[in-house]
């Protein structure tokens, strides 16, 4: 908008990032304490915050892990990939765009 004085343009068009979620996937076979150093390690939770995302992910199928601008949440979601295939687990994510 100008301003009707001056004629400079005053409005602020900076724009907020997009948000992704990081989004664990619950699987069979990945062992809860491995989850656990995962949020821990790669995800900056404490023990029991790490404890109760990864109960959650256990017993609904999904949890987020943490939101980021998109390249920290796809450096993390590949973090996570390559610890994971480094030990044989089938730990996997998905990345969603945060709305809030
Ligand atoms: N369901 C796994 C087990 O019983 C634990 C697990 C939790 C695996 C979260 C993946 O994203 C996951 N060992």
């Amino acid at each position: 908008m100008s301003d009707v004085a001056t004629g400079i343009r005053t409005q602020n068009k900076l724009k907020l990032p997009s948000m992704f979620k990081v989004v664990l996937i619950n699987d069979d076979y990945t062992p809860m304490d491995f989850v656990v150093e995962v949020l821990k390690q790669i995800f900056d939770k404490q023990q029991d915050e790490a404890e109760t995302i990864m109960l959650h992910v256990h017993t609904q199928g999904r949890g987020v892990a943490g939101i980021y601008t998109f390249e920290i949440a796809k450096q993390k979601q590949d973090e996570t990939h390559k610890i994971a295939k480094l030990y044989k687990y089938p730990l996997k994510t998905r990345l969603e765009e945060s709305l809030i």
